[in-house]
């Protein structure tokens, strides 16, 4: 199997099941502790990146993150410092929310052969920040505006047009720590529009509130900061997706 990470969240999407990924940053990573979260969390996939890496050593988590679980390990990078041939696969973003030509194309010139030489697996992502009650590192690092929070039609024009240019997965992502979640009704009209994965992040703290965005069409939820600051809200996030019957 060529791809077998899209081959999994496409075959997971297909039948309705809905999948959660915990994001390891790597600012925060501890050898002491993030293999018990990893292990608690019953995630289906590990997300590693960050829009800024200021201490921790980003080759050096993936490596233990590797080390410590068997599940598929997915860079999301924030810059193209952030590639290891060590993960499984990454998600080459396109900013496609913002207009700055850097984040839509000009890094992704510049890591291509890096990318080829790695043999990681490549998941092509349309990216969409959205506004979330506070200007987010995302946002100020990529120099873009996001998508306001009300506008439904914007984020399903923008996530359609990425389907169209053969993005193979939609990110919608009110960014790390956002106040507020992505709304259910943008997910909605978002995922009533696209046919590709829809992954969506930013601020999911609870149980309750990540079952409503899957019901709302999230078909893969990303959990950092809340996961690492309670360790049970990852599980409980877990059972919570988990629980949704597939086909909804
Ligand atoms: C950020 O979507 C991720 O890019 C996760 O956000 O840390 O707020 O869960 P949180």
């Amino acid at each position: 199997m060529n791809n077998p990470v899209y081959t999994f969240i496409h075959s997971a999407v297909q039948t309705g099941r809905k999948l959660v990924a915990l994001l390891i940053d790597p600012d925060t990573f501890s050898p002491e502790t993030t293999p018990q979260l990893i292990a608690n969390s019953r995630a289906d996939l590990l997300f590693v990146g960050g829009s800024l890496i200021s201490k921790g050593d980003f080759a050096q988590t993936i490596a233990a993150v590797k080390k410590c679980s068997t599940l598929p390990v997915i860079i999301f990078p924030g810059s193209l410092l952030q590639i290891s041939p060590k993960a499984d696969a990454i998600l080459n973003l396109s900013l496609i929310s913002g207009r700055n030509p850097d984040f839509l194309i000009g890094q992704h010139v510049i890591a291509a052969p890096l990318l080829k030489a790695s043999k990681l697996e490549i998941l092509p992502t349309g990216y969409i920040l959205v506004e979330s009650g506070r200007q987010t590192t995302a946002s100020y690092i990529s120099g873009t505006t996001p998508i306001p929070h009300d506008k439904d039609d914007i984020a399903m024009c923008t996530a359609l047009a990425g389907e169209m240019l053969g993005l193979k997965m939609i990110y919608m992502d009110g960014g790390s720590g956002a106040r507020e979640t992505i709304s259910e009704s943008m997910i909605r009209k978002v995922k009533s529009t696209i046919s590709v994965p829809l992954i969506v992040g930013g601020g999911i703290r609870d149980a309750a509130t990540a079952h409503k965005l899957c019901k709302a069409g999230a078909d893969i939820l990303v959990v950092g900061n809340g996961a690492h600051e309670n360790f049970d809200l990852a599980a409980a996030i877990t059972t919570a997706v988990h629980s949704i019957p597939t086909g909804q």
